[in-house]
């Protein structure tokens, strides 16, 4: 820019600290950020990395901030011209280079709907969601916040360590299989961030703009955590005695400041023979994906997908939480009054179990019925958090003036944690593969509308979601005109989901649980 200072590398490095001002250079620009610090969403460690040098590295493995309104925003705090030395690649050549972090990720399947390319996110087409209970491997979810380690099977360790350990103790992949039972349980994952588009309509968030597909359920195979702390020394009685409260999980994957994901659970969840939480080698019968976790990942049935961590590198026990941004800063909900200016993380806890949600599958938003079908068939997938059963589904056509009850079609047999055999049982029983549409039908269960269906368990472990499916008549005065299809389900403790999406509108757009809406037009 024409009549703007110029200044050298040397010269940014000189204002790495508020007192001297922040500075930091991009492309041909030197900015003044320090005003900015603060209000980064991505916290102001991360920010002040880069401080007194190129935020260029860090754009090269965040992404989300190649974006026009971003480098807009930037812009506002130009203050000079850089004059880049001869030897600095830019960020364009990092995409290319042995620096990009980004150059070992895996392949991955062309029907996946890619939400940001690096990180790596992307959903399930929601079309092909509701159609099969298990979500097949290769179209499952992806939320990957930074490059995907590359890791081998062979000679992996997991180390676990913390409160009642003398040392660290390391676990191979292969102890894992051979020293502890292998135990299969079935549940849904859903990212904190699903449906967060639904709140950009009301008013902008900031995170990865989801639609209805950050969600997928699958039959996850490994070891017990709680086998595996029991065989390390903690077990309920020893841990009350250590004040033990979290479990924190680190993965192999890591920022540029060398710091890794990480988030914790409480020790409760981990060691209780409820919690059905495993170390898992395998989803739906094959070795772990490697955008799924490989060779390693922690199951968390009934909690929220971002404390789940992938790539599974340690596991400490511990008085804390986990210190690490996305359970401090991150993934944590306030009221709708509460904007980036004025949020305290601290006044809010680490989301864990996920509330009530449903969502319509099909038909797609903007599709059209003709005017002369009598009734529309709507479809779609409703689950809870913490093992509540979802007792019932209510749809709309209209809006939400008149409600119709959806058929739950439900393998709820299959999601409670079971040991080799068993699972072998029930999977003769009730598996045949994925993508056979017919057999499928078949194989669901209609779960009979009975109360006693709900309370025979002696806990509820609802971990799977329910599929459910209505046939809606489609009355006269409505033929001919656009239909606002809703769902909203019903968990076991009767929490019923909200109306209305800017009533829990929140600035990091997590938990978004208001009623679905669908808008078809009934024309020809
Ligand atoms: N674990 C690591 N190590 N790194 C991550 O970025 N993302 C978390 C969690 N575990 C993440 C992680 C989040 S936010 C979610 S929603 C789930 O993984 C998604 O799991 P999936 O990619 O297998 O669908
Ligand atoms: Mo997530």
């Amino acid at each position: 820019i024409k009549g703007l200072p110029e200044y050298s590398k040397e010269q940014v490095a000189e204002h790495k600290t508020a007192d001297k001002r922040i500075w930091v250079s991009y492309k041909d620009g030197v900015y003044d950020i320090t005003g900015f610090i603060d209000k980064h969403p991505g916290g102001a460690r991360r920010i002040s990395l880069a401080a007194g040098g190129s935020i260029e590295p860090f754009w090269a493995m965040y992404q989300q901030h190649n974006k026009p309104e971003i480098l807009e925003m930037l812009e506002e705090y130009r203050i000079g011209n850089y004059l880049r030395p001869a030897d600095s690649p830019s960020v364009d050549d990092l995409r290319t280079t042995a620096d990009d972090p980004y150059r070992n990720e895996p392949s991955r399947h062309p029907a996946l709907n890619v939400v940001s390319e690096r990180p790596f996110n992307a959903e399930t087409p929601v079309a092909l969601l509701a159609d099969h209970f298990i979500t097949p491997n290769e179209v499952f979810f992806v939320r990957n916040h930074l490059p995907v380690p590359t890791l081998e099977g062979d000679g992996y360790e997991v180390q676990i360590s913390g409160l009642g350990f003398q040392g660290p103790l390391n676990l191979s992949l292969n102890d894992l299989k051979t020293k502890f039972q292998k135990h299969t349980v079935t549940t849904t994952i859903q990212c904190a961030g699903n449906r967060r588009h639904a709140f950009n309509q009301v008013k902008s968030v900031k995170g990865l703009n989801w639609g209805n597909g950050a969600i997928g359920t699958a039959e996850w195979s490994g070891a017990s955590l709680r086998d595996v702390l029991s065989y390390c020394g903690v077990y309920d009685e020893r841990a009350r005695l250590l004040k033990a409260k979290h479990v924190q999980f680190e993965g192999w994957d890591e920022d540029l400041s060398g710091c890794p994901y990480g988030a914790s659970i409480p020790l409760e969840k981990a060691i209780s023979e409820h919690g059905d939480v495993i170390l898992a080698y395998e989803m739906n019968g094959q070795p772990l994906p490697r955008d799924h976790g490989f060779p390693l990942r922690v199951i968390i049935p009934g909690v929220v997908g971002a404390r789940q961590v992938k790539w599974l590198r340690k596991v400490i026990i511990s008085e804390e939480e986990s210190q690490s941004f996305w359970q401090q800063n991150d993934y944590r909900v306030f009221s709708p009054s509460v904007d980036w200016d004025r949020v305290d993380w601290r006044k809010a806890p680490a989301i864990q179990e996920y509330p009530v949600q449903s969502a319509v599958c099909d038909p797609m938003d903007g599709s059209i019925v003709p005017p002369d079908q009598e009734d529309v068939t709507v479809k779609g997938y409703a689950w809870s958090g913490g093992g509540r059963a979802i007792i019932r589904v209510d749809v709309t056509i209209d809006g939400g003036v008149t409600w119709h009850e959806a058929n739950l079609r439900c393998r709820d047999k299959r999601c409670h944690l079971r040991t080799d055999s068993s699972y072998e049982d029930a999977s003769k029983a009730a598996s045949e593969p994925a993508g056979d549409e017919e057999d499928d039908d078949e194989d669901d269960e209609v779960l009979a509308q009975e109360a006693s269906d709900f309370t025979t368990r002696p806990v509820d472990k609802a971990w799977a979601w329910a599929l459910w499916e209505a046939h809606i008549p489609v009355p006269q005065e409505l033929r001919g005109r656009e239909l606002e299809i809703c769902c909203r389900a019903v968990d076991a403790s009767y929490n019923v989901q909200p109306e209305s999406v800017s009533a829990i509108w929140n600035l990091r757009g997590c938990l978004c649980n208001a009623w679905d809406r669908v808008k078809v037009k009934c024309t020809t």
